[in-house]
């Protein structure tokens, strides 16, 4: 098991690493995105997933240095993806409820982007449906904050929270991503199509854009394409990938 020394040292000695999962245009099979998935890269253990040590290192305030790599490392690729290429290739980044208690949040992502020169609009950062029931007001102006600069918010693991519909219309949301267990049951089980579709036609009257998550075969795209949902992700396209996999990709597909 995982404690807290050992996050702290991998901190140190740089251990962390970003992996890319696609987006997908569901019409087109284009890859129209990457959602960025931290990895701990173990020397002796190997990869080690997010599941892992992102609740130790929540717990004990090493999260925010952790993100603080990621959103650097992304950014940077931003940069590189999007100079000399001729359509758009944006990034999400997971932020843990925690990163909005940080008063300089909001300052980082601006002079990142600045150093960078980046259209805020290439980056999206996912919240879960946990911060809505925040006591912290902070959070909720940070959001706004962040929007207000540029950058896209999407709800991540849409329907398995909280989920009262009234913060989607109070908060400054431009995407749901439609969580992967209605996806997973979505050919056969009539409660997960009933939800899938109501989802589309709710974001479609609020103008949100929808992903669907986990996709992972033929039926469940199709039954999608069916829905006109407009962008996917899923194992049926691609894993989370290496840096160098995933550019081998863009390459392939561009
Ligand atoms: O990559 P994988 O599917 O194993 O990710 C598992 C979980 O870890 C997902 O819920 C994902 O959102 C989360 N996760 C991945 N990277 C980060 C990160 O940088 N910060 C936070 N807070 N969560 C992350
Ligand atoms: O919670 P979040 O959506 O950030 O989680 C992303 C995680 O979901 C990543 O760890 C990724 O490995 C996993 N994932 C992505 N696509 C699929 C899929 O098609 N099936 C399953 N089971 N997991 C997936
Ligand atoms: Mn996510
Ligand atoms: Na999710």
């Amino acid at each position: 098991y995982i404690v807290g020394n050992e996050l702290r040292n991998a901190i140190i000695r740089k251990e962390f690493d970003v992996y890319y999962q696609p987006k997908v245009t569901l019409t087109s099979g284009e890859i129209s995105g990457a959602e960025a998935l931290v990895r701990w890269i173990h020397p002796k253990i190997g990869i080690i997933g997010p599941n892992e040590f992102i609740p130790i290192a929540e717990e004990n305030g090493l999260i925010i240095e952790i993100e603080d790599i990621v959103i650097e490392k992304v950014l940077r690729q931003l940069k590189s993806w999007n100079s000399g290429r001729s359509k758009a290739l944006p990034a999400a980044i997971n932020l843990s409820q925690r990163h909005f208690y940080q008063e300089n949040i909001v300052a980082k992502f601006k002079a990142l982007l600045h150093e960078y020169e980046l259209d805020p609009n290439l980056v999206e950062i996912e919240i879960t449906e946990s911060i809505m029931m925040d006591q912290n007001p902070a959070v909720i102006t940070r959001l706004h904050e962040l929007r207000d600069l540029g950058l896209k918010i999407s709800m991540d693991d849409f329907g398995t929270g909280y989920s009262s519909l009234s913060y989607i219309k109070r908060l400054p949301i431009d995407k749901l991503k439609i969580d992967r267990s209605f996806i997973m049951d979505l050919s056969d089980n009539e409660d997960s199509q009933a939800i899938v579709s109501l989802i589309l036609s709710m974001a479609e009257y609020l103008k949100l854009e929808v992903v669907a998550e986990g996709i992972e075969d033929q039926q469940q795209l199709q039954y999608l394409q069916n829905l006109k949902c407009s962008e996917g992700q899923g194992f049926l396209f691609s894993k989370p990938l290496a840096i160098n996999d995933f550019q081998e990709l863009l390459k392939q597909t561009a």
